[in-house]
């Protein structure tokens, strides 16, 4: 049985990489950080009792900050392979942690790397490291390859960076199966609610079943090459399967308009959307309406855009040349952007509609401070 072990377990591409490896028959190890909620949602349908025989799935406390903890989860789980998901992934909030995100995000890959070289598992342990196409930054070429050159615009993007260059350095060092996926933005109904996708799902889904009024964004005018986590993780697995360790750009090579996806998610609900106005002026306002909306009405404005969400540096175009993913791991996404849009907003509009139904019932959460 193959060991694997992952940090961000608790993550989207965490829990979806988790059940992919559970089913390849894999014995799943997930470092978790300890916070004072439970924070293991995506991950509770794949809990397995550690009293009962036949386990495949273990957690263990820990943090990319803390090397002894990593040195001794990796010594004690003897993983063949690490995926390393864990960061600080909010391109906006790497703005105000910039030192955080740049020891967890970027000193963080030094640890495990180097945890791996003192245990002496360089022949045994091959490595997965979570690079993003951040990295590209401000626009040098499109589509991005695994050629184009990088020019991160934020921390985070700056921290991986660094991530990125020790991988490959290691690799070369120390013979090591280290391995850079370059992933483009990746969403499904699992993606974290302040990121843009499922920000917009949720407001869409609440404006349709009339429990908010507005959608409030930053920049409509970036562009993002979208795909869905699922075909995502099973790329990070077919490149730790290859013989020869290299990385490689994860993309559809479609690209899309933050506007166009709110858009293409209203319609999902019933309720087209029309967009007027420029910059900070732009709003988006009800065009029509199916018959089984209830949330909303013709003439209503159900965008607007707010300046706080606007990053200090942007990334205004990211589109991914995935052709030697394709040529070479056999790798082809399943989902296409409506299909990915579609889960969404479905999802939201059954979690919101329980929601809904409670409060409409009468069921009231207690209080204690009240
Ligand atoms: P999420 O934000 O959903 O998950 C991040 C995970 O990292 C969570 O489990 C989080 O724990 C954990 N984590 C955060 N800080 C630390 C730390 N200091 N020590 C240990 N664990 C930590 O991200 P995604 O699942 O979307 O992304 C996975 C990885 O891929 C990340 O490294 C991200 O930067 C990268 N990436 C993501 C892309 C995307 O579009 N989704 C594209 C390209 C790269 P907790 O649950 O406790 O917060
Ligand atoms: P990104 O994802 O920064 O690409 O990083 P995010 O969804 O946060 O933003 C995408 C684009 O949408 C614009 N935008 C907004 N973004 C957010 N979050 N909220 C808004 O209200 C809003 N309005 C417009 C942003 O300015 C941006 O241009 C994600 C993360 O998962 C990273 O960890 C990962 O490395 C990259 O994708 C690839």
């Amino acid at each position: 049985m193959k060991i694997a072990l992952i940090t961000g377990i608790t993550g989207q591409d965490g829990a979806y990489l988790t059940e992919f490896l559970l089913k390849k028959g894999y014995f799943v190890h997930g470092i978790k950080r300890r916070s004072s909620l439970f924070n293991t949602d995506r991950i509770d349908h794949l809990y397995q009792d550690p009293h009962e025989q036949k386990v495949n799935f273990q957690l263990h406390y820990g943090d990319l900050t803390d090397s002894t903890n990593l040195i001794r989860i990796i010594q004690q789980t003897q993983p063949d392979e690490i995926y390393n998901l864990g960061a600080m992934s909010h391109v906006q909030v790497s703005f105000e942690t910039p030192e955080y995100t740049a020891n967890a995000d970027g000193i963080g890959v030094l640890r495990i790397l180097e945890a791996v070289r003192l245990l002496g598992l360089t022949k045994k342990t091959r490595i997965y490291q979570a690079s993003t196409s951040e990295l590209y930054g401000l626009v040098q070429e499109v589509p991005q390859s695994e050629r184009t050159p990088f020019y991160p615009r934020s921390p985070y993007g700056v921290a991986k960076m660094y991530g990125y260059w020790i991988t490959v350095n290691y690799r070369e060092a120390y013979d090591m199966y280290a391995c850079n996926g370059i992933l483009f933005n990746h969403e499904s109904p699992l993606r974290g609610e302040t990121f843009v996708t499922r920000k917009i799902t949720r407001g869409v889904a609440k404006i349709a079943l009339g429990m908010q009024d507005k959608l409030f964004m930053g920049n409509l005018d970036a562009k993002r090459d979208w795909g869905h986590a699922k075909d995502y993780v099973e790329a990070m697995w077919l490149m730790l399967q290859q013989d020869t360790p290299e990385d490689y750009v994860i993309a559809t090579g479609v690209t899309t308009l933050v506007r166009d996806f709110i858009s293409k998610a209203f319609a999902i609900a019933g309720i087209e959307v029309e967009f007027k106005g420029t910059g900070v002026d732009e709003v988006g306002i009800v065009k029509s309406v199916s018959p089984d909306v209830i949330g909303v009405k013709v003439g209503t404005e159900v965008v607007a855009v707010d300046p706080r969400y606007f990053r200090p540096t942007e990334v205004e175009l990211l589109i991914g040349d995935p052709a030697k993913a394709q040529s070479k791991l056999g790798w082809k996404p399943k989902y296409d952007l409506d299909m990915l849009v579609k889960e969404m907003v479905l999802a939201d509009l059954e979690l919101f509609q329980r929601e809904k139904l409670l409060k409409d019932a009468g069921y009231k959460v207690l209080n204690q401070f009240e």
